[in-house]
């Protein structure tokens, strides 16, 4: 198939429809990153252009091509791991959501994208009436298995009104890490009000664009994250559909994201300095200028670079080496850094989804993680940096006999016992 049959060429900005873009990063043609593989003599795969411009007007950042989401989520690889980083963190939302702005008692929550529905799960237990929507249908049936109610859609203007006409009218509506997935944010955003009751909240999880722009986190960008917002970005995108950003919060979970508050431009709440404060720090960081995504691209380039040498130096020396969790963002660094099976054996990942199966583009075998501490490597790369902490100390035995691990972002830094202990 020609790929670019299933894939949109961005023109005008999601946000503000300004057409001044800047070109940030191009990483050329790439497979979508949750696209695992059957293990095959030959491969087939359909590529798409991965490339990141940034809106002159709103400083949206935004992919150049949008793959049709029939394609990327009808079947979906990324089940909610079984982390305890994570659990926690979906506590927190929970806690959160529930206390900031008087969430009634017995509320109704709809959370978009809701996965396997274990964010759902939070909610539910503290008495509240949950409803979950998904395109993805392993994953619905799953929640439905734990008893989380999912309609098996896409959110769009359209769901919401059948959601307020069966189930009533939301108190909180919540998308953690889906709302930089959707092309059509104009139409998520009027079926959102239509849904919302009069006080309710509408709170999102999304990378926080400085974050990523900070602490060089390039393997963020595949063909799922269509957007990458500043807070401010978010403030113009929500005053042009009738909300307002209430409050805003900075959370550590995927390399950093922001948990953003807003509720009807009609409705009684009023902004909490969070958000002035966080659009001056996005202004101080230059992130309203060209420069600063000059210079992210610069580095990028040196990061690439420097990753790929080293793995493949640790290779021609002789040594093993192997991926650690089978991330999205492991799949597009290892594409975008020009590694694969020649430099890594396999990735462990505990997602029995996609163990069997072999990485996008770059054929590299996903194992479980009781095959791979049979024979371990001498040398794991991190592709699930962001769950460092937890798979630092839940390894600990490796890097106490000799293992070791490169977390490849900002600059690859190597991790080993002796590193650790010091
Ligand atoms: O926005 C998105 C984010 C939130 O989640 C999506 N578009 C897709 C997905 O991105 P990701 O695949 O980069 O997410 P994670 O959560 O960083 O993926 C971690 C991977 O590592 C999972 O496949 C599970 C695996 N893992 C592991 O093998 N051992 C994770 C942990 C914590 C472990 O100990
Ligand atoms: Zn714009």
């Amino acid at each position: 198939m020609n790929t670019l049959d299933s894939a949109r060429q961005v023109t005008a900005c999601r946000v503000c429809g300004g057409v001044d873009w800047q070109d940030v990063v191009s990483f050329g043609s790439v497979p979508p990153a949750n696209a695992f593989l059957e293990p095959a003599p030959a491969y087939e795969e359909d590529r798409y252009p991965l490339a990141v411009i940034s809106c002159r007007s709103c400083r949206l950042m935004s992919l150049t091509h949008v793959v049709d989401p029939e394609i990327l989520y009808r079947t979906y690889a990324y089940a909610t791991p079984a982390s305890d980083t994570i659990n926690d963190h979906m506590r927190y939302v929970a806690d959160v959501c529930r206390t900031r702005f008087d969430l009634p008692a017995g509320g109704f929550v709809v959370e978009l994208g809701s996965n396997t529905g274990v964010q759902l799960r939070a909610f539910q237990e503290a008495g509240l009436r949950v409803l979950g929507v998904d395109p993805a249908r392993n994953l619905v049936e799953v929640a439905e298995r734990h008893g989380v109610r999912t309609l098996p859609e896409f959110f769009d203007a359209d769901t919401a009104r059948a959601v307020a006409r069966d189930h009533g009218r939301a108190d909180l509506v919540l998308g953690r890490h889906v709302f930089a997935h959707i092309d059509d944010v104009a139409g998520v955003l009027t079926g959102v009000r239509e849904l919302l009751a009069p006080g309710g909240v509408f709170a999102i999880e999304v990378p926080w664009a400085l974050d990523m722009v900070d602490d060089l986190e390039f393997d963020t960008i595949y063909h799922e994250h269509l957007s990458y917002f500043l807070v401010r970005t978010l403030v113009t995108l929500y005053e042009r559909h009738g909300l307002r950003v209430l409050d805003v919060e900075r959370l550590p979970v995927h390399g950093g994201s922001i948990l953003v508050f807003a509720g009807l431009e009609s409705g009684p709440w009023r902004p909490r300095p969070s958000v002035r404060e966080l659009c001056d720090r996005e202004e101080a960081a230059g992130l309203f200028g060209d420069d600063a995504y000059r210079r992210f691209a610069e580095r990028v380039e040196t990061t690439r670079r420097e990753l790929r040498d080293l793995i493949r130096g640790q290779v021609a020396e002789g040594r093993r080496v192997a991926g650690y969790g089978a991330s999205a963002k492991g799949v597009t660094l290892l594409n975008v850094c020009g590694l694969d099976g020649g430099e890594l054996e396999f990735c462990s990942d505990t997602t029995p989804l996609k163990q069997g199966k072999v990485m996008p583009g770059v054929h590299v075998p996903v194992c479980s993680p009781k095959r791979a501490a049979q024979d371990p490597p001498d040398l794991y790369l991190l592709l699930a940096w962001n769950y460092a902490e937890e798979i630092l100390a839940k390894e600990a035995g490796y890097l106490g006999r000799g293992g070791r691990f490169v977390i490849p972002v900002p600059r690859p830094l190597i991790v080993s016992g002796e590193t650790r202990a010091a």
